[in-house]
């Protein structure tokens, strides 16, 4: 089978991280099992290089003095992006592995594009240049409540840049989220985010046996 590249989507505390993890823990164990795929990597934006852990704390840490600049945090989010294609993606795609990515470009669509308000066919220009074309081949969007997901992030621990921002920029991000997946049905695919992690965790086993199985007749 060739690579493919999986991407987990959705507002602060739709459990992105917690799913990833417990899919990939999945994943191995079919692994062991079939030889469909070589090898598996986890990764995520901003921050899979070098450059983009630099270029994470810089966008995350809060610690500038002076604000960043809207047109600014998309180019950083683009920066991270261009390295971490060229250095994570392509390669580990190109060697047949599968990716699974903690955010990818529908998080610039809705955050920089729904959220903050930059013009959408700007974004995907800038989106197409950093990745050079490359789109995931299937992006599991976790759809939960914006109050729940930030109060999910809250009793965490303490808030970063982007999680301060007010609930109405959240609500706008999740809009964009919901449009994305109406316009991208084949691509992106919503999972209820509300349940309990081994119920979001059973919906997700589902969907990816189904696109597993499509993948390998394809080849
Ligand atoms: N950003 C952007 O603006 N533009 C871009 O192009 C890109 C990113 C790529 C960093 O993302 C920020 O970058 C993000 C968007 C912006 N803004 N913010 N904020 P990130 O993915 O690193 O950070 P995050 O979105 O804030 O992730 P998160 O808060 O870590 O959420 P998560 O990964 O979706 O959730 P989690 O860590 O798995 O779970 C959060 C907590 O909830 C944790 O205590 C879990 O134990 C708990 N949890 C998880 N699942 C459940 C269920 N099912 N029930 C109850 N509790 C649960």
């Amino acid at each position: 089978m060739q690579g493919k590249l999986i991407v987990f989507e959705g507002v602060e505390g739709s459990g992105k991280t917690t799913q990833m993890l417990l899919s990939r823990d999945w994943l191995l164990e079919r692994m062991e099992k079939s030889a469909s795929f070589s090898e598996m990597a986890i990764t995520r934006e901003p921050g899979g290089t070098e450059l983009g852990k630099a270029l994470r704390r810089l966008l995350l840490e809060g610690t500038l003095t002076h604000p960043i600049q809207d047109r600014t945090e998309l180019l950083l989010y683009a920066a991270d992006r261009s390295q971490h294609v060229e250095e994570v993606l392509k390669p580990t795609l190109a060697a047949g592995g599968i990716i699974l990515c903690d955010r990818y470009t529908d998080s610039t669509i809705a955050y920089q594009g729904y959220g903050r308000g930059l013009s959408l066919s700007l974004i995907e220009k800038i989106c197409q240049m950093a990745t050079d074309g490359l789109e995931s081949d299937l992006t599991l969007w976790l759809d939960v409540d914006v109050e729940i997901g930030l109060a999910r992030a809250k009793a965490r621990g303490s808030a970063d840049r982007m999680e301060q921002a007010d609930l109405a920029f959240h609500q706008r991000v999740q809009q964009g989220f919901r449009a994305l997946a109406a316009a991208y049905p084949q691509r992106i695919v919503r999972v209820d985010a509300s349940g309990t992690e081994v119920e979001v965790q059973g919906q997700i086993q589902a969907i990816l046996t189904q696109r597993f199985r499509e993948w390998s007749v394809e080849n």
